[in-house]
């Protein structure tokens, strides 16, 4: 097997202050950062269907990037063509997972039982190469959003006969994830959501969804998945509604249907702008709720209003969301980048400037984030604003023994109206560009 990026050898750690553009200026994988090593701190992924399949084709113009690594897209050489070159990929960056969706690594064919014989070739060559390399799998996914069958949605859908294919599908990707001992399974409902009330039954929708995920989880786990379920949420693009709006909503919906033991969140930067939330508050409420699974690290551009999927460059957000994750105490699954090269960005080597920034970005924000921590004036912060809660009647109404006519007297003893302290918010961001830029 031939090589396929040529001019690119090893990217290698240099230091900040290197000026050689195909090297890391943060990402240094031994480095020791709050007691682990950063490679461990940062499971990063890449995502098989925009590094490996997408090449730049947008509603105006079709592809500017030449993906077809030697080989006819669309055929089965192709297919192999994109492992070599995922692998290769993957070991020159030192990126030791990948995600895919079924239809991302073969071509579809005309009927399932093709398709999944494809898909078994492909990943006997894909083991191969996981066991040669070390490389991993982090998480597997169906992608139930493409095909024109989907039009009405998967597991939302209308139909019973595409119900059965997504089941199918699903079913087959699960199998997959453990052939490929992948850390996760997601679920990203794309189609799973209605432009107009005019034609939709929310209830009965949201019903066969969760349907779908129970018979998905009860699979999994007699197959021996025993990773995570998760889904990502989204609130819009493509449909006008998507279910899974934000954390908040797919939480709700998770319990709901009792579907909470087995799922967790993948939490990705750019849908939660899209929500109207700041990637760290996705974190935050997925955490505090137990659900912090995974992340797409990608980031959205504030001017434009969809999914740009964008390599993360802004070290500020990458910061808080490292902030976020260490309070966590870490991930269990891992950093996807679901983000694509900007159009006109089309060289093999243009791939590798966008990993080697988007590692570069996170291994940075890490640092930051653990210098924040360990600088301890947020936490101190923090710690000190919810004081009061700290005596006997907080505790009792922390524990749920207090009722609400003893605090209504201790409100007419006081005489006077309470007065809260400054939140402080101006120089609590002004330690953040301390700790930040020095
Ligand atoms: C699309 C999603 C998608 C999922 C996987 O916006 O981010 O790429 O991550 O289906
Ligand atoms: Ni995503
Ligand atoms: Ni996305």
């Amino acid at each position: 097997m031939a090589e396929i990026f040529k001019d690119i050898k090893k990217i290698e750690y240099a230091g900040k202050n290197t000026k050689n553009p195909l090297a890391f200026r943060y990402y240094d994988a031994d480095r020791i950062i709050m007691g682990k090593k950063m490679s461990e701190h940062l499971p990063f992924a890449m995502a098989w269907w925009h590094n490996l399949c997408a090449a730049g084709t947008d509603m105006f113009g079709r592809d500017t990037a030449d993906k077809s690594f030697g080989t006819e897209k669309g055929t089965m050489a192709h297919a192999k063509a994109k492992v070599d070159a995922g692998f290769e990929f993957m070991q020159k960056l030192g990126i030791g997972y990948f995600c895919f969706h079924d239809v991302d690594i073969v071509p579809e064919a005309e009927n399932i039982n093709e398709t999944n014989r494809r898909l078994d070739e492909i990943t006997d060559y894909m083991l191969e190469k996981m066991k040669d390399t070390g490389i991993k799998c982090l998480w597997g996914t169906a992608n139930m959003f493409s095909n024109p069958r989907f039009m009405n949605g998967a597991g939302s859908t209308n139909s019973l006969d595409v119900y059965c294919f997504a089941a199918a599908q699903i079913k087959k990707a699960l199998e997959l994830t453990v052939k490929l001992g992948g850390r996760g399974y997601v679920f990203w409902g794309g189609r799973e959501g209605y432009e107009t009330l005019l034609n939709t039954d929310v209830k009965f929708e949201q019903e066969n969804i969760a349907a779908l995920m129970k018979m998905a989880v009860e699979y999994g786990r007699s197959i021996g998945f025993t990773g995570d379920f998760y889904i990502e949420p989204k609130p819009k693009e493509p449909m006008k509604h998507q279910y899974d709006f934000d954390a908040a909503t797919a939480i709700g919906f998770l319990r709901q249907y009792g579907l909470d033991r087995d799922f967790k969140l993948n939490i990705e930067a750019n849908h939660a702008t899209l929500a109207g939330h700041t990637f760290r508050h996705e974190l935050r409420i997925s955490a505090i709720n137990e659900m912090l699974g995974s992340i797409d690290a990608n980031q959205g551009d504030y001017l434009l209003g969809w999914d740009t999927d964008e390599f993360p460059y802004d070290v500020y957000e990458s910061t808080m969301c490292m902030y976020e994750v260490l309070k966590a105490g870490g991930l269990t699954g891992g950093f996807n980048f679901d983000a694509k090269n900007r159009r006109p960005s089309n060289t093999y080597e243009d791939m590798f400037h966008a990993y080697i920034l988007g590692m570069d970005t996170f291994a940075l924000g890490l640092i930051k984030a653990a210098e924040l921590i360990e600088d301890g004036e947020l936490d101190s912060f923090v710690e000190k604003k919810y004081e009061s809660f700290k005596g006997e009647l907080g505790q009792r109404i922390r524990t749920g023994n207090a009722t609400l006519a003893e605090l209504a007297d201790r409100a007419a003893e006081m005489g006077s109206c309470p007065t809260p302290d400054s939140g402080r918010q101006e120089y609590l961001e002004g330690i953040v560009n301390r700790v930040m830029f020095g």
